[in-house]
């Protein structure tokens, strides 16, 4: 996709660093301007999330409660019925959200799960909202069928810093998640892709993921930033948080790299307070995950989420606008 010139994609790694360790009120003042060039700033992107097939997922990604290798408790479930899928779809357009993101605990799709799959995106399609999967590798011939059935978004993280991925997951590499990244891109679908931080990584390793994502051919439309949720029964279980200031820095400087991106206060929201999550969007981030459950962990109620909201000021983005902004 043509983008404009002002986009930058040849940041080098110490122009990052220097907007990453700049005094807080240098760096958030100056995430907020590029913010409010590009996004009213008082309005959030909602997407929901559904677990479609569940548990038993033959990769070895440390932090995932999903991973069959990591000995989880999970059971694994079959892909879920299509009509399922489609009446939790129902309710989630029906509590605000303007995109669902369908996620599986693959490797890859299998081809005799695609006519199931395509059947989903144009059931949700037709409710009038944009449709997202995220189900591991991709071939050529898996891609184009989605989007052919209509997939607005393709999620596919690229998790942390090339260094550090193999510390994380050994049984695909960076260079696989990138290639999958340019197939989704080439056919035509908008990119979704992020990763977690908080897993034991330093913040050069922060950055270096930033800048892989700010510097492809083209911007990922949707940058979610995960804050690690230390699922038990998986490796990470016992990560210590983050420093809040440091994940922080992190949305910021997605906003100053990446700025017509939708950034996303992705997993671990149920872990902050307030506050953090009001310097979060001051810092740029403009998309969130609503509903209590993520894919198998929790994400806070509506509830608490509306009063968040009214305490903010803040007011969903209407699918026009989030759409026009792209
Ligand atoms: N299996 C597919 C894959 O890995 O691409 C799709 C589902 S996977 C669960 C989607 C993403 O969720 C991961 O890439 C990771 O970034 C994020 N995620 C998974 N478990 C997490 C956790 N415990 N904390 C934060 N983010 C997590
Ligand atoms: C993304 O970056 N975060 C979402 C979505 N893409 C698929 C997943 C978060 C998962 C959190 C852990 C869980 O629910 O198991
Ligand atoms: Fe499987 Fe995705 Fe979890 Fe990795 S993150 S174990 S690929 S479900």
């Amino acid at each position: 996709m043509p983008q404009p010139l002002s986009l930058r994609h040849d940041w080098t790694r110490a122009e990052a660093e220097a907007i990453y360790a700049a005094p807080l009120m240098d760096l958030l003042f100056q995430a907020q301007t590029v913010h409010r060039a590009h996004f009213d700033p008082n309005q959030l992107q909602l997407s929901k999330l559904l677990s479609i097939k569940t548990g038993g997922c033959a990769e070895d990604c440390t932090y995932c409660s999903q991973s069959a290798v990591n000995g989880s408790q999970l059971s694994a479930s079959k892909l879920m019925e299509v009509e399922r899928v489609l009446a939790e779809a129902r309710k989630a357009k029906a509590g605000g959200a303007t995109r669902y993101c369908m996620g599986a605990a693959w490797r890859s799709p299998k081809d005799r799960d695609m006519t199931a799959l395509a059947a989903m995106i144009g059931g949700v399609k037709a409710m009038g909202m944009e449709t997202c999967m995220t189900l591991g590798m991709l071939d050529d011939t898996q891609v184009l069928r989605l989007r052919d059935a209509g997939l607005d978004y393709y999620n596919h993280n690229i998790d942390t810093s090339e260094r550090y991925y193999s510390e994380v997951i050994t049984t695909r590499t960076f260079a696989d998640r990138l290639e999958t990244l340019a197939r989704v891109r080439d056919a035509g679908i908008k990119v979704c892709a992020g990763g977690i931080v908080g897993m034991g990584e330093t913040r050069m390793d922060r950055i270096d993921m930033l800048l892989t994502l700010a510097n492809l051919p083209a911007h990922p439309e949707s940058v979610p930033v995960n804050m690690l949720i230390p699922m038990p029964d998986t490796p990470l279980a016992g990560t210590p948080p983050l420093d809040p200031i440091e994940f922080v820095r992190t949305i910021a400087l997605a906003r100053i790299l990446m700025p017509q991106s939708h950034v996303r206060l992705s997993a671990g929201r149920t872990a902050m307070s307030d506050e953090m999550q009001a310097m979060c969007v001051f810092a740029g981030a403009n998309s969130i995950f609503v509903g209590d459950t993520l894919l198998t962990a929790d994400n806070p109620c509506e509830d608490k989420d509306d009063a968040l909201f009214a305490k903010l000021g803040l007011v969903a983005m209407d699918e026009a606008k989030a759409v026009a902004a792209e």
